[in-house]
């Protein structure tokens, strides 16, 4: 006889785990099997009285010996009809296990492939979607690769674009600049010929200019030699002036002698006592004439003309021109020591003004003639003469007269100049440029020692007799006289 429990378990173990066992209140067992993830529970009957009853039998045999023999066979008939029950039993059970176990593993295939599908399709649907959003991005950068190149095409296309402006701008400037340089070269070619014809024209001035120095030259030796014959001509008609004036005094002296008598104080007998025309008009000498003079504190002696005459009389003449017959453009020397005709045209002398207006206060009497006949005179009660080393500088103060309401004379006073000695206020020479010894501001507005211009030729002259504050700057005048007084006349 079999165990079921037993079989039940082995059958178990071959299919899978046992791992665990209870006893129910019915006296059944239960047994859970575990194959994979299913977990089986059997519940099986127990026997009862297997072990403990058969030594119980064995000595109800041997007490009994055969009277129960009957009632054994019956009983072991019952357990035969049991174990075949409960062997149907089991294979029904086995059958059914088997027949579940089929199912529960068909079951379970189908619940893995299931499984398994849906992971995979999960995957693949993850793999899916990763792969859509990295196609998305790649068509992303693509379209931005797209973009960038396509910017950049078009950037470089109008670069070339740009480019290709530039290079015909350039050659529209290299064409300018070949043009500018051929009018270029054609100006310097006209310069060059336009410099050749000037350099040509210029020597040929040149040339002329020569000739014309020259002829001036020639023009300028006949015009000395002329003047040195005008010169010599007039002094020889001075010498004869001289002479005739020489005569005409000698012939006053004697009828004045005659006249006077015995009078001692003749200044011609004396002329040490009188310095000036005044003490020879105090003197009681009082015709106009040439007087023999000393010069104060000295025994040196001097000619000079006294006009007894004008204003009271007793002036010394220290200037006077009335017909050009001497030259007045003379050397600083010249005009210190004097020169001209005492009895005509002549210039008393700087040193000896200087000497005379230094020794005493002087007035200074100015007349003049125009030539329509008008006469006009200007007086300065306040004049003297600076010593040589101050250039013979000229103060004169207290202006009156007719000839001009302004004085014609600078002030303050100008230093002496004459054609050798420029002293004047000018950048220029005036004495050069005007003609004659003066005192020149620059210039000035007069210079009675100009050049002498005749009638008719004594306007617009600006290097002739001028007196600007009576006649203008352009009018030679026809006649002057300056002549000094002491003060105290
Ligand atoms: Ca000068």
């Amino acid at each position: 006889m079999l165990n079921t429990g037993t079989l039940f378990l082995i059958y178990c173990l071959s299919i899978g785990e046992v791992f665990m066992t209870n006893s129910d209140a019915t006296g059944k067992k239960s047994y859970q099997i575990q194959n994979g993830p299913c977990t089986y529970t059997f519940l099986l009957p127990e026997p009862q009285n297997c072990g403990g009853p058969s030594s119980t039998f064995t000595n109800q045999v041997q007490r009994d010996d055969l009277v129960d023999y009957d009632s054994s066979v019956q009983r072991l008939e019952q357990l035969e009809t049991t174990m075949e029950n409960n062997t149907q039993w089991l294979q029904k059970l086995e059958n059914y296990i088997q027949e579940n176990l089929k199912q529960d593993m068909a079951q379970m295939q189908n619940n893995a492939v299931q499984n398994h599908t849906v992971t995979m399709i999960k995957i693949g649907t993850s793999l899916l979607s990763q792969t859509a959003e990295q196609t998305r991005k790649i068509t992303t950068v693509e379209a931005q690769v797209i973009n960038q190149t396509t910017r950049l095409e078009r950037q470089l296309l109008e670069n070339s674009i740009s480019t290709s402006k530039l290079e015909n701008e350039i050659l529209q400037q290299i064409n300018e600049i070949q043009k500018l340089n051929e009018k270029n070269s054609f100006l310097e070619k006209r310069v060059e010929d336009m410099e050749g014809k000037r350099n040509t024209e210029l020597e040929n001035l040149e040339a002329e200019k020569e000739q014309l120095k020259k002829l001036v030259e020639k023009q300028t030796s006949i015009i000395k030699e002329m003047e040195q014959q005008l010169l010599r001509t007039s002094s020889d008609n001075s010498a004869m002036k001289q002479q005739q004036q020489e005569l005409t005094n000698t012939v006053n002296n004697l009828i004045h002698t005659i006249s006077v008598g015995s009078n001692p104080a003749m200044m011609q007998d004396d002329p040490d006592q009188y310095n000036d025309c005044a003490a020879v008009f105090k003197s009681g000498n009082k015709e106009s004439g040439v007087y023999s003079l000393t010069i104060p504190d000295t025994k040196q002696q001097f000619k000079a003309y006294c006009d007894m005459e004008i204003d009271g009389g007793g002036w010394t003449v220290i200037q006077k021109r009335f017909n050009g017959l001497v030259d007045f453009h003379q050397t600083w020397k010249n005009y210190t020591m004097g020169f001209g005709d005492i009895s005509g045209e002549h210039w008393l002398g700087n040193e000896i003004i200087s000497m005379l207006t230094q020794e005493k206060q002087h007035v200074l009497r100015i007349d003049l003639t125009d030539w329509e006949g008008n006469t006009a005179f200007s007086k300065y009660e306040q004049f003297s003469l600076d010593g040589e080393k101050q250039n013979y500088r000229i103060h004169l103060n207290s202006y009156s007269g007719t000839a001009g309401k302004t004085s014609s004379m600078g002030q303050p006073g100008s230093d002496f100049s004459t054609k050798d000695v420029d002293n004047d206020k000018c950048i220029c020479k005036c004495s050069q440029m005007l003609s004659g010894g003066w005192w020149f501001d620059a210039c000035g507005p007069s210079n009675l020692n100009g050049v002498y211009y005749q009638q008719g030729q004594n306007t617009n002259r600006f290097n002739g007799i001028k007196w600007y504050y009576w006649k203008g700057s352009a009018y030679s005048l026809k006649a002057t006289t300056m002549m000094i007084r002491p003060s105290n006349f």
